[in-house]
């Protein structure tokens, strides 16, 4: 058990006793205990073993029983105890903004309210404004606590992390006490779905950075602010952690933050077999755990950190432990996807069945922004739900295209609408149209809807038939999932990412941040088969274009470069890709 651990159970008994009414001197005895603790030099088991722990200051005999008790045996019974006889609802309620123990106490003592349930009740029905020292302003503000509380207990879909953390980035980089800042985290990893947010800035005047970061406009609630850490509510009702650390310090509290857990592991191991440590303070030339400044092995960016262990930079996408360390040992990591190389989306709708845009406005905006090429493929006639197209309809919006682009050539524009569907695949995996229909398209994307089977087999055989298509370009997000919100229906991926590679068919990866599907943890496999990737809007709306952005986040996550992934392609190009199937 670590110094930190240790520290942690501490400062958790100054707290259990404070909820049981403990005089204030014994409560902040194991609070100062804690704080002393995690400023030590030296390892604690060597301190313990050594019987020097009397030599700290303000720990006495009890204390140094405890202590001894739980590093040697990894338990303390004075704890355990305390712990049994506290209603483990009122630790919860500590958890609520602006409830701290003695407010606990008092709730528990006068209303005899255990659980933050029921502590809502009581607010709802008025009883919390009545006590004393608590008042009408406490109770909304402790009603408002619980249900953020509830908001931030879930996680969180990437690019709503996104939209709310990237603001405050933007604040801290322009503030003048703030030397460097980053993102860390899983929404650094870009993760697909998120916990917290956590944010890292390097200062030599923390508290001034504290202050501006716990006031901005993006911040709906402080759940606590301390000299170099801050935890806040942010937009979406998302947690948010920042920590303030020198600027000596910042690569390797930027690594270690950044993660992943697993990651991390493999980092230190590594520091270890070199006769080094690493943790979040800094890398040391010692033996045991130390922060010694006296030490360190300078690195000035997360680049020497890895080059120090004998590895090339790995981006952060990257930090998994999925064969990153292998790959940056022999300086084989691949040269990511970089989403401005994305040239357009071959998977989008028009207001032909369930979009919103017509085909000028679609047009438009994807000149606007700078794309070459946009396909659109609405629904098929079986999703009738979202107005798929009957054949004559489909072969309407395909005369319409043909004679938009002729305009978009008369004015000397290069960009091209395509023409396409998103056909469904039937129940049997026959398609929802004709072979010589979808021949007239530029683009088919094929899509299970509908009759998802409770058999894996049944699902994979229709997706598979699909692939075996031959006017089939790719099949669409691949499971179905909703992340947060709908379990993907039962397939075999591998299976299908084996018979794609056979017939020559091309994977979606739905840029949609509730779909990202295939997920990422499945393209290496799909990369080794050679199966090339399509990032997809499958935009409904023409701001749904900014999903590249995020697809590519996702892909870089699944180790993809540019020569992976169709739609980096030039329209020349991209126009011969989509007649080799065919002609095969
Ligand atoms: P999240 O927030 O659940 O989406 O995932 P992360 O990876 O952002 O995790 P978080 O916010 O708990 O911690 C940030 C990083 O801190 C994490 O990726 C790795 C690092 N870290 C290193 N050791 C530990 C540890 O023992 N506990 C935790 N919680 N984090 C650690
Ligand atoms: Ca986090
Ligand atoms: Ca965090
Ligand atoms: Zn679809």
């Amino acid at each position: 058990m670590d110094k930190e651990q240790v520290a942690d159970i501490l400062s958790e008994i100054g707290v259990l006793l404070e909820l049981k009414g403990e005089n204030p001197f014994k409560t902040r005895a194991y609070a100062n205990a804690a704080r002393t603790l995690e400023t030590l030099n030296e390892p604690l088991e060597k301190i313990v073993a050594e019987q020097r722990l009397g030599e700290i200051k303000g720990f006495g005999d009890a204390l140094q029983k405890k202590i001894t008790e739980l590093v040697t045996t990894g338990r303390m019974t004075y704890y355990d105890e305390l712990k049994a006889e506290t209603p483990p609802g009122l630790l919860e309620m500590l958890q609520i903004p602006g409830v701290g123990p003695k407010k606990v106490k008092a709730l528990h003592d006068q209303l005899g309210i255990k659980t933050v349930e029921a502590l809502e009740a009581a607010c709802k029905a008025g009883k919390i404004a009545a006590l004393a020292g608590f008042g009408e302003k406490t109770q909304t503000k402790i009603c408002e606590g619980i249900e953020f509380r509830r908001a931030y207990a879930s996680r969180h879909h990437v690019s709503e992390a996104l939209v709310a953390a990237e603001p405050i980035l933007e604040s801290l980089r322009g503030h003048p006490d703030v030397i460097r800042c980053s993102t860390a985290g899983s929404l650094r990893r870009f993760k697909e779905v998120v916990g917290d947010v956590d944010f890292l800035v390097s200062s030599k005047k923390p508290v001034n950075v504290i202050e501006y970061f716990t006031t901005q406009p993006g911040v709906l609630n402080i759940v606590a602010k301390g000299d170099t850490k801050a935890t806040v509510i942010i937009t979406g009702g998302i947690q948010a952690d920042l920590r303030v650390v020198t600027d000596a310090e910042f690569p390797f509290a930027l690594a270690y933050f950044t993660g992943s857990k697993e990651h991390n592991i493999v980092m230190r191991q590594r520091a270890i077999q070199r006769g080094l440590r690493l943790n979040e303070y800094g890398l040391f030339k010692s033996k045991e755990e130390t922060r010694d400044p006296k030490l360190l092995v300078p690195c000035k960016t997360e680049e020497e950190i890895f080059s120090t262990l004998d590895l090339a930079y790995v981006p952060p996408e990257l930090r998994e432990d999925h064969g990153e360390f292998l790959a940056a040992e022999k300086g084989e990591l691949p040269r990511l996807l970089e989403w401005t190389e994305l040239k357009g989306s071959l998977h989008n709708h028009s207001n032909w069945s369930d979009g919103h845009a017509t085909l000028e406005e679609i047009a438009n905006h994807m000149i606007e922004i700078g794309c070459d090429y946009w396909a659109i493929t609405d629904h098929s006639k079986s999703s009738f739900q979202a107005h798929g197209l009957e054949p004559t309809r489909l072969r309407d919006q395909i005369k319409q295209v043909k004679k938009l682009n002729q305009t978009l050539a008369e004015q000397g524009s290069d960009f091209r609408l395509l023409t396409g569907s998103e056909v469904d695949i039937l129940k049997d995996g026959k398609l929802d149209f004709d072979d010589d229909l979808l021949a007239e398209l530029d683009v088919v994307v094929a899509s299970l809807h509908a009759g998802f089977s409770q058999n894996e087999a049944d699902n994979t055989n229709r997706i598979i038939r699909a692939a075996q298509n031959p006017y089939v370009h790719m099949l669409g997000h691949l499971t179905g999932r909703l992340l947060l919100e709908r379990e993907p229906y039962k397939v075999n991926q591998r299976a299908i990412i084996d018979v794609c590679a056979e017939t020559g068919t091309w994977i979606e990866l739905n840029s949609n941040p509730y779909r990202f599907d295939m997920d990422w943890r499945l393209w290496p496999y799909a990369k080794s088969k050679g199966v090339k990737c399509v990032i997809n809007c499958d935009a409904h709306r023409n701001e749904h274009a900014g999903f590249l952005r995020l697809g590519a986040g996702i892909a870089r996550k699944g180790w993809l470069t540019k020569s992976d992934v169709i739609n980096t392609l030039p329209l020349d190009k991209l126009m011969k890709e989509l007649k080799k199937k065919r002609e095969k």
